[in-house]
Order: structure tokens, then C-alpha cells, then sequence
């Protein structure tokens, strides 16, 4: 059965996720011709991120249902744009039909992704995104003011509300990150509850748990008086939480942001972090499939005012500039995480 969810959905209903059925699939679409598979390439980041691997397992289940359709799962092995720009060029030579991309850098991806649909690839960006010029919709999975300021209240409610704090993001051109950190630091200047608060720094571990933990060890030592982190980052935030408890800092050092919950459950639940929050990334890349399978089947054309239907994800309206939101982020403290943590 055909089920129609609002775009922007309510945290009621995002709690629900996991006991989704898996229905509508097949019924939202046209079946290709017999043999001819819709092949779909997922442009990550980088490869060896968790979050990306659980985008990964939703395209797969959205290719399941779908029936024709299948995944190419392709990263650089650090989050460069140069990286994505030569698998881009790959894709476009190899002839894929469709292209999700989580972009490193938003402007630099343009001319490849403008070059793959003049070849008449169907190019969005989900996650983090393309600039509009190269792309047809981008799938943002939340808000992007609601997810910089809650990041800082999160934060600013874990210092109580004074003293020097950092953000520990992942690159430094990262389309996604670098929003948020926008929102961020209007919420600190705007907020008058965090008059006392002060932003040390902002610092930069590229999702490399290498490069993030020994930067994190610096925020330590440059910052005596740090009270609390928060990375925006689920590569960020586990190598932060692990260096925390490596130099004994728990309680001394409050930590915040985006984590996926397998990743951070032993961390919320011995007190390292008091509490992440994240949206479904496997529901992320679900949607992405369902969305570029209806483009290329010519169903849908991503432009403003169009609706997609997602399967059990139901129908995503494509707002303004070519925007499709999501929902609200689920929070995760030491009481529910372990049950997310089955999940993703
Ligand atoms: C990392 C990536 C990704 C981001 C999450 C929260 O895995 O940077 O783009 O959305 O963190």
C-alpha cells in the first residue's frame, strides 16, 4: 500500500523508524525493461565511515524492493574533492544512469557533476550537498538551522551554560559541517543564556579518526580551561569520546554532536558524552535510490513542487532551490541508545 508521510515529519513519527514495514516499494514505480538494470552510484565522502557504510545498507534495501536496480558503492579513501571529482569522471565513462553524492567540497564537484548530466546521468547530492548548478535536488536529512542550534543548546545545557567551548568538525570545506557551524555560532551569539560561553575554537579532523583524536589532544592542551566539545561529525565525535576517556577527562570535558549510536553507545553509557543525536542514515540512503530510480525512470523531474514518492519513506516534496528535508534527528542518551545502536 502507497503511504504518504510528510516530508518534514514529527519526532513522533521519526521514533517509529525501525518498525516501518517494508511495503510500497515495487507499487511506486514502473518496472524497467527485463535484464536492464537502473544502475546507481552512491559518491560517498570516503570510504571506511560507518555513517556512510549504513547509507550504503539502505540503497541496497531500497534496491531489493525495487527489483532492477543496482548499487555502486564508491568513496575516496579520504575525503577529498579531488577524490570525488576523479570518481565522477569514472562514473561518467563507465555510464551509470544515476549519481547520489555526498559532497566534500560544494563548489568544487560542479563541473563534473554538470559534465554527468549533459551525459544524461541524473545527479542529486544528499547528505552534504552540491551546489545548485550541479545537481537536480539535494536530500538534506533534517534542517539545517535546527540541527546547528540544538547542536550548541545541546552543549550549552551539558557546561551549564559558561565557559570556553570548541567545535571539532570534519573538513574544512565540508558543505554540511560548515552550515551547521554557521548555525552554531549565531546561536551562541544570539542566545543571551550563553552570554558566558565562549567559542575557543573551531578545528578540523577531516573524518579520519587518526587525524580527529590527535585533534582533539590539541584542543586539550591549547585550552586548559576547555569545558566541552561538540563535533558535528560521527567520525568526529567517537574519536573525541576515545581520547576524553584515554586521557581520563570524563565529567572534566563535556562532549556533544553527531554520532551514530553503534559507534557511541559504550561512551553515552559510561558517562563520556551524555547524550548524541543523529538521523537514520540507512533511511538517507534509501531515499537517495528511491528518488534517482524515479528520475531515471522519467517519473519524476526533482524540480520545485514535485513529490517523490520513497517507498516506506513515503513522498518527498522538492521545496525551494531544489531542497528536500527530512525530519527531526533522534537524541540519544545512556537510557535509549542501545536500542538505536542495534540499528545503526
Ligand atoms: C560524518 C560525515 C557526514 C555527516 C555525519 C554526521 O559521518 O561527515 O557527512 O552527516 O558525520
Amino acid at each position: 500500500m502507497k503511504r504518504s508521510v510528510k516530508v518534514i515529519m514529527a519526532a513522533a513519527v521519526l521514533s517509529m523508524v525501525g518498525s516501518f514495514a517494508f511495503a510500497g516499494g515495487k507499487s511506486d514505480t514502473k518496472a524497467a525493461p527485463a535484464g536492464k538494470k537502473v544502475r546507481v552510484a552512491v559518491l560517498v565522502k570516503s570510504l571506511g565511515n560507518g555513517f556512510f557504510e549504513a547509507v550504503r545498507d539502505g540503497a541496497n534495501e531500497a534496491a531489493k524492493e525495487l527489483g532492477d536496480v543496482e548499487i555502486i558503492y564508491q568513496g575516496p579513501s579520504s575525503a577529498t574533492a579531488e577524490g570525488q571529482i576523479e570518481i565522477i569522471n569514472n562514473l561518467i565513462a563507465t555510464k551509470v544512469d544515476a549519481i547520489a553524492i555526498s559532497a566534500n567540497d560544494q563548489d568544487a564537484l560542479v563541473p563534473a557533476a554538470k559534465k554527468a548530466m549533459e551525459a544524461g546521468i541524473k545527479v542529486i547530492s544528499f547528505d552534504s550537498g552540491v551546489a545548485e548548478a550541479g545537481r537536480i535536488l539535494h536530500l538534506a536529512p533534517s534542517d539545517t538551522e535546527l540541527i546547528g542550534r540544538s547542536q550548541m543548546r545541546q552543549l550549552a545545557e551539558m557546561v551549564g551554560w559558561s565557559g570556553e567551548v570548541a567545535i571539532l568538525s570534519a573538513t574544512a570545506q565540508a558543505t554540511n559541517q560548515n552550515a551547521w557551524i554557521e548555525y552554531m555560532k549565531k546561536e551562541l551569539a544570539e542566545n543571551p543564556k550563553m552570554k558566558d560561553m565562549k567559542l575557543a575554537a573551531v578545528v578540523y579532523g577531516d573524518d579520519s579518526s587518526d587525524k580527529s583524536y590527535r585533534e582533539a589532544l590539541g584542543l586539550f592542551k591549547s585550552y586548559p580551561n576547555l569545558k566541552g566539545i561538540t563535533c558535528p561529525t560521527t567520525v568526529g565525535v567517537a574519536a573525541t569520546a576515545k581520547a576524553i576517556q584515554d586521557q581520563g577527562l570524563t565529567g572534566k570535558i563535556q562532549l556533544g554532536g553527531l554520532g551514530l549510536p553503534s559507534e557511541m553507545k559504550a561512551y553515552v553509557e559510561s558517562g563520556v558524552s551524555k547524550g548524541i543525536a543523529l538521523w537514520n542514515p540507512i533511511d538517507l540512503g534509501y531515499t537517495s535510490t528511491y528518488i534517482l530510480y524515479n528520475l531515471v525512470k522519467g517519473k519524476n523531474t526533482g524540480k520545485e513542487g514535485d513529490a517523490i514518492g520513497a517507498g516506506r519513506m513515503g513522498t518527498i516534496k522538492v521545496g525551494a532551490k531544489g531542497l528536500a528535508i527530512m525530519g527531526e534527528p533522534f537524541t540519544f542518551n545512556k537510557d535509549n541508545i542501545a536500542k538505536y545502536a542495534a540499528m545503526f
